[in-house]
């Protein structure tokens, strides 16, 4: 397809700038399950969600990547107690996600039943899954038989454990004075009562919500335990939803917190997880938390945010990125329960346009260009297969020239856009063609491909 009516400002760009890619210097590859899903442990409550017989978010997982990770945890593990009884399924739990201020607290039973569904839900998907515990309110005694299950039961789709979500934040249940020491503490008994029912146990963690004192900690620990085998760590652009600087604006600028403790972080996070050898997953991420932001968190504008967010931690190194969500949220890639059917989100399309790069090996590129909110990647997946993604977030469109050896022939490429910033449906990738230079509409997201 040529450029039709949708990209008609494509030829008056206003933005222009050029783009260096040097197939020469590698930086580093994905792993092939880069891509991933959080979703709140009370979803279990429901035993027959996540379960074989739920062919529709089977469909829609699968449409996200072909080994993608899912992450259970978020702030309902605090609240959850593990079972053998499968319990009634409350109408509050049929489809249940995110946990924000609003949510029911109580009732979150997790069954062998749920387990044993899940577990053929991850057989259908090819995912696999990080189970989060509780630590927040729940003991040692009851994490340990719940671990053993979930081992024993997922086996081979359990990616991790974790033991605890956001113990920076769980001081809310504790004495005052909680400390990063207290929470290594409370790990360490955890973690001894579950090694000692599955002593091939593998962990991740610590899941912080933002307080770098805690991640150290864990980290630290983690060296004297080869069995933790992931650190992760949890992203909100911005937040909480409601604020006044939860805007689409601040959403689209180029690193809206740059200055902040998260960005500056996720440098520092970077650096100890390459210390310790270890990988680092992003296991919750998105763009504003108490459940996203109506009006920003579900429309285009978090598409192109969570395909620049997803690109940009790739580059940081993270091993993979789960985007938060289910139920009903703002936020949430997918939405929807078994009884009323499920829809994609906006930014669904934003992680089908960053799974491409999921395997390849990100290229070094140099972009110059008048505006901060473009954003470039390059990548190869070897035998001389270049992959390009641009990000335009700006409300004019852009004119990119590549530069550098990367082949001038014709590129076979994909749009992805909107009739609006403010869209929320109509969301696709459009195919065209292009030579060099690449003309962006404003607000939109190319990926190209090409061979040598
Ligand atoms: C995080 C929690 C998650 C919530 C999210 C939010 O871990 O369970 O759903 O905040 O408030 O801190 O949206």
């Amino acid at each position: 397809m040529a450029f039709g009516p949708l990209f008609r400002h494509a030829t008056c760009a206003g933005i222009t700038g050029t783009l260096m890619v040097d197939p020469a210097q590698k930086l580093l590859t994905l792993p092939p399950n880069f891509i991933g899903l959080s979703y709140e442990s009370a979803q279990l409550a429901n035993a027959d969600f996540f379960s074989a017989a739920n062919t529709p978010l089977i469909a829609l997982f699968c449409g996200l990547s072909p080994c993608g990770v899912l992450r259970l945890g978020g702030g309902t593990s605090n609240f959850t107690t593990y079972s053998q009884k499968t319990p009634e399924i409350s109408a509050a739990f049929e489809a249940f996600g995110p946990d924000t201020s609003h949510s029911v607290k109580q009732g979150t039973i997790t069954s062998a039943r749920a387990l044993h569904n899940l577990r053929a839900f991850l057989d259908q998907t090819n995912w696999s899954c990080i189970y989060g515990l509780n630590l927040g309110q729940g003991t040692k005694e009851n994490a340990a038989e719940e671990a053993e299950a979930v081992c024993s039961i997922l086996g081979r789709r359990l990616l991790a454990l974790q033991i605890g979500n956001e113990p920076d934040a769980i001081g809310r249940y504790r004495p005052h004075g909680y400390s990063p020491d207290d929470y290594i503490r409370e790990w360490l008994e955890f973690h001894e009562a579950i090694v000692a029912r599955v002593p091939h146990a593998k962990f991740a963690g610590p899941d912080i919500s933002h307080k770098l004192p805690y991640f150290m900690a864990f980290a630290r620990e983690a060296a004297r335990h080869p069995d933790v085998i992931l650190l992760t760590f949890h992203y909100y652009a911005m937040g909480p939803a409601g604020n006044p600087l939860a805007t689409t604006d601040n959403l689209l600028r180029a690193d809206p917190q740059l200055a902040t403790l998260k960005w500056q972080g996720a440098a520092v996070i970077e650096d100890m997880a390459r210390a310790m050898h270890l990988p680092c997953r992003v296991s919750e991420a998105n763009s504003c938390w108490n459940g996203g932001q109506p009006g920003v968190s579900n429309t285009f504008a978090s598409t192109l945010w969570c395909a620049d967010m997803l690109l940009h931690f790739a580059s940081l190194g993270m091993a993979g990125v789960h985007l938060h969500g289910g139920g009903q949220g703002w936020y949430s890639p997918i939405v929807g329960s078994p009884s009323t059917g499920f829809q994609k989100r906006p930014e669904y399309f934003g992680i089908q346009f960053a799974q491409h790069f999921a395997a390849t090996t990100l290229l070094r590129t140099v972009l110059n260009c008048d505006s901060e909110r473009i954003s470039a990647w390059a990548a190869s997946n070897g035998d001389k297969h270049y992959l390009l993604a641009i990000i335009n977030k700006a409300n004019i469109g852009a004119k990119i020239q590549l530069t550098g050896p990367l082949p001038a022939a014709e590129w076979n490429a994909q749009i992805l856009a909107a009739p609006s910033l403010n869209a929320m449906d109509n969301i696709a990738f459009h195919a065209l063609k292009f030579r060099n230079p690449v003309h962006l509409p404003p607000h939109s997201a190319l990926l190209a491909a090409s061979e040598d």
